[in-house]
């Protein structure tokens, strides 16, 4: 039984159905919501390659867009880095996530999948012996109980299977990293090549291509903001002033399609399993987007969890299991780790406070020896792109 039906559940399934392993997926809300929900949109060659290696690859491979460069814009001007001729010379490709969600679930359906839609997981049972089962209730109010061999928690943080563990079952990592995104979809194309991220004494804004006519802005704004008051003008305005437009000409502004607070945290579960019950992509470890990898984490764990549940179900082998956490683990904290990094590099304390000022000096200066040492570069574009 696999919950949830984002990039962990639906990679999960597709390669479990591919080793002739049954399984279901249910998710909570209906088809037509996961196949428009926008979030990803930047997939690293690691995930890229589990995908392709799986028969998962044919529509981001067709129609996604290899992407190679970021910006920096600051009062120290403006820097380009070409991180796909540094480090290991990769690229990221841009393929928005709700198509590859769309993809993986054409294709689980393809291998004859069972997928449950509208369907919420209200609670489990027996994760500790043989045959844990799960409350579903479906699109029709119908609730009912279904068991099996094991539980794959792929729902999130928020989801039904970190709220089954029992206290003391695995110890919950969180940290809010003090900065909140009003997270925006702008039906307008993109208005540079590379991914720009500008620091401003106003806050962090940050620019990212998705599609031709589709691009993702953030905006650092103060946490518990509303983003009912962010008007499309509002938000324009401020994306010009912390992007300096003046400087480095205008962006493309168009109709404001989607606008979120997120808050930047993150959340690392250890173990990532309790008796039957095993968690991938955010449930087991949610990451801030600052440095785009949670879609990358969830395919690499969702990966990693089918091949351990293959060997366990087809050849009796358990080992998999066993270390799935282990194996896990050091994964998602070396991205915590670049993430966090991330965050320090692209946010300064607001005030002239001394802490404040001090705080942005240090940024500055690491902002500047990733516009001057070569070794540096090499080892933020290892970070940016690998996983
Ligand atoms: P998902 O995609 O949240 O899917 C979980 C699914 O579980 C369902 N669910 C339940 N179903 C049944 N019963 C219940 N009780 C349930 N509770 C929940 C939900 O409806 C949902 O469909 O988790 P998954 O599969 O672990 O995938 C994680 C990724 O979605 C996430 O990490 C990324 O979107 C993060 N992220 C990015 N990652 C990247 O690798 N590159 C990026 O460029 C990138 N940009 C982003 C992002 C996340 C963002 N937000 C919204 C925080 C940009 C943003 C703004």
């Amino acid at each position: 039984m696999i919950v949830g039906a984002g990039p962990a559940g639906l990679v999960l399934g597709n390669v479990l159905r591919a080793a002739d392993v049954g399984c279901v997926i249910l998710e909570r809300q209906a088809r037509v919501h996961v196949e428009q929900r926008g979030r990803a949109g930047f997939l690293a060659p690691a995930g890229v390659r589990v995908l392709d290696e799986h028969g998962l690859a044919g529509g981001l491979l067709a129609k996604g867009q290899s992407h190679g460069t970021c910006a920096f814009r600051g009062e120290h001007g403006q820097f380009e880095l070409n991180y796909g001729e540094l480090g290991q010379r990769e690229v990221h490709t841009v393929y928005p996530q709700q198509f590859l969600v769309t993809d993986l679930i054409a294709e689980f359906l393809d291998r004859g999948g069972d997928i449950r839609f509208g369907t919420t997981v209200t609670g489990m049972h027996g994760l500790d012996g043989d045959s844990p089962s799960v409350d579903c209730l479906g699109p029709d109010g119908d609730a009912y109980r279904l068991s099996g061999a094991y539980v794959a928690g792929c729902d999130g943080q928020r989801g039904a299977a970190l709220r089954a563990l029992p206290d003391g079952a695995a110890r919950s990592f969180r940290r809010y990293h003090g900065v909140t995104w009003l997270a925006l979809l702008a039906q307008a194309p993109p208005s540079m090549e590379a991914v720009t991220y500008a620091v401003h004494d106003r806050g962090f804004a940050g620019h990212m291509a998705r599609t031709a006519t589709v691009t993702r802005f953030y905006l650092q704004v103060p946490r518990g903001e509303d983003p009912g008051e962010w008007s499309d003008a509002r938000i324009w305005d401020e994306l010009g002033t912390r992007m300096r437009t003046e400087e480095y000409g205008p962006l493309r502004e168009g109709p404001i399609l989607e606008r979120t607070t997120v808050d930047l945290s993150s959340a690392v579960s250890v173990p990532m399993q309790y008796g039957r019950l095993f968690l991938a992509g955010d449930s087991a470890g949610l990451i801030s987007p600052s440095a785009a990898k949670g879609a990358n984490l969830a395919i690499m764990t969702a990966r990693t969890l089918a091949a351990a549940l293959t060997d366990a179900l087809t050849r009796d082998d358990e080992r998999g299991l066993v270390g799935y956490s282990d194996a896990c683990l050091p994964r998602i904290w070396h991205a915590q780790e670049f993430s966090h990094w991330m965050i320090d590099l692209l946010h300064g304390p607001a005030g002239d406070g001394e802490d404040a000022v001090f705080l942005r000096r240090l940024q500055r200066a690491r902002l500047l020896s990733l516009r001057d040492r070569r070794s540096h570069q090499d080892h933020f574009a290892e970070n940016y792109v690998g996983i």
